[in-house]
């Protein structure tokens, strides 16, 4: 058996289960930005990751299937520094996983949570996923302690201290950045709303889902939970969303079940498995 290459299944001697702690966590880590790693040396890093960016541990059964999911467009060098970080947290973490980038295709108004949708719909078409994260493009995770599973009973807010926000949670209901649900959570509060174009409110229109759904947000400790976000402007075409406090925030107890997981509609153009990721390219309709 070459190194790496796992055993084909034997039912009658199933692998053992992970250890609870992982050995090779390290706790903080030191994240910069002066680089962008190209492609190719995340790859030269990585060998054990299989196309579409799937990893399995070798030699034991993860405690978790994770899904990654990362909400896109025309954030290339944002999404360098996070496969460039991402990939060995996930593999020190000894979990089974998988990476999707879901890009938004043309120039009309950005949809964050839409395309979040999609994603969860995608990924849960090619695995059983335990776990579904639900990661901006710009958080780079700081502690590795922060483990990239779900908590089975309520839906995770994870991003709970950013650099951004002096490494605080910004206000007790804040949900945007990163999360974790699993597909029986995320279905529970129908999946995230359809409605949101634009910049914000997106995220509180899911912590108040979390709570008509009859559930808690849970979270990591804040000195675990730390982020740092790559400095950027605001993008061109995900202009504040001038609808979300008087329009959209105030029918939340009134849409959630009707818009979400059950009302998404968007075609898929093209699924390509690249080396650390994979790669919807989804048309989501425009800003009505
Ligand atoms: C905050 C939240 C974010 C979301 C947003 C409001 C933090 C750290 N994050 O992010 O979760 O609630 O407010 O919508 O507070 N993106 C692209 N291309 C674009 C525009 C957005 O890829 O042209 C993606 C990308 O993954 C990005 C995410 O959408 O990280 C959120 O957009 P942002 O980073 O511009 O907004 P920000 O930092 O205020
Ligand atoms: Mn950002």
């Amino acid at each position: 058996l070459l190194p790496r290459e796992r055993a084909p299944p034997d039912p009658a001697r199933p692998l053992p289960f992970c250890p609870q702690r992982s050995p090779f966590l390290v706790g903080p880590l030191t994240v910069t930005f002066s680089r962008v790693p190209t492609l190719e040396q995340i790859q030269a890093k990585n060998p054990a990751v299989q196309e579409g960016g799937r990893y399995q541990p070798p030699g034991c059964e993860p405690r978790s299937r994770t899904a990654i999911i990362i909400p896109h467009r025309n954030r290339e060098t944002h999404l360098g520094h996070l496969l460039y970080y991402l990939h060995p947290f996930l593999q020190r973490q000894q979990l089974q996983y998988g990476i999707y980038v879901v890009h938004q295709a043309g120039n009309s108004t950005f949809n964050r949570a839409k395309l979040l949708n999609v994603g969860v719909k995608e990924a849960l078409k090619d695995e059983e996923w335990d776990c579904l994260f639900l990661h901006d493009v710009d958080l780079i995770p700081e502690n590795d302690h922060n483990l990239y599973t779900c908590d089975p009973w309520n839906p995770k807010h994870v991003s709970v201290a950013m650099n951004k926000f002096g490494y605080s949670l910004p206000y007790p209901q804040y949900f945007g950045g990163v999360s974790a649900l699993t597909p029986d959570q995320y279905m529970k509060i129908n999946g995230f709303p359809n409605e949101y174009w634009g910049w914000g409110g997106e995220d509180d229109d899911i912590a108040t889902r979390v709570r008509l759904a009859g559930m808690k947000i849970a979270r990591p400790p804040v000195s675990i939970g730390h982020y740092k976000m790559v400095k950027h402007k605001s993008d061109k075409g995900n202009e504040e969303n001038p609808h979300r406090l008087f329009d959209l925030l105030i029918r939340t107890q009134r849409m959630w079940t009707q818009d979400g997981m059950n009302s998404l509609s968007y075609v898929l153009l093209a699924k390509h498995l690249h080396p650390l990721y994979t790669n919807l390219t989804v048309d989501i309709g425009t800003d009505p």
